[in-house]
């Protein structure tokens, strides 16, 4: 499908342990369970859809460097801790031309006062903070809502 939207889901350092700890917090899916999810809706919508995860802050900014040459359309990013210190990926993602959606899934602003900077917002055309893994699936629908529109 030439014309297929292409949307890159990447989830920064430990968001691998999803699901074995913090389930207060994080919810009780694991990365699997979410990426599944999320591939399932992207098929729905036509979507081809990649998703990485990385505790590497080198290799996240490589994905995002080659998703600006290989027709990536829109990414949707959880730089998790990265997301508070992060300069390199900032511009990184500044360098990219599609949609970035900043996602977490915590409310980052009810909780430490240093999760509440985020680097990344500052490249970000939507922030998405709270919902959970819903979050990635409204990041999606806007993603996808932002073509038809
Ligand atoms: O709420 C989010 O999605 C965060 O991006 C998650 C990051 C945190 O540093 C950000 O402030 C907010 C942490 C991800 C760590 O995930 C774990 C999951 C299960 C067990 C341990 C860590």
């Amino acid at each position: 499908m030439s014309d297929s939207l292409k949307v890159l889901v990447l989830h920064g350092p430990n968001l691998n342990l999803l699901g074995t700890r913090q389930p207060d917090i994080y919810g009780r899916e694991t990365l699997a369970d979410i990426n599944a999810a999320l591939t399932r809706r992207a098929d729905a919508a036509g979507v081809t859809l990649d998703h990485q995860q990385s505790n590497h802050e080198g290799e996240l900014i490589d994905a995002i460097q080659a998703a600006r040459t290989d027709g990536t359309a829109a990414i949707i990013i959880n730089p998790a801790a990265y997301t508070h210190t992060s300069v390199a990926i900032l511009d990184a993602l500044n360098a990219f031309d599609g949609t970035v959606i900043e996602v977490h899934l915590s409310n980052v602003h009810k909780r430490e006062a240093f999760r509440q900077h985020s680097y990344v917002s500052l490249r970000a055309d939507g922030v998405i903070a709270g919902l959970g893994s819903q979050g990635y699936h409204a990041a999606l629908d806007a993603v996808v809502a932002a073509r038809a529109g």
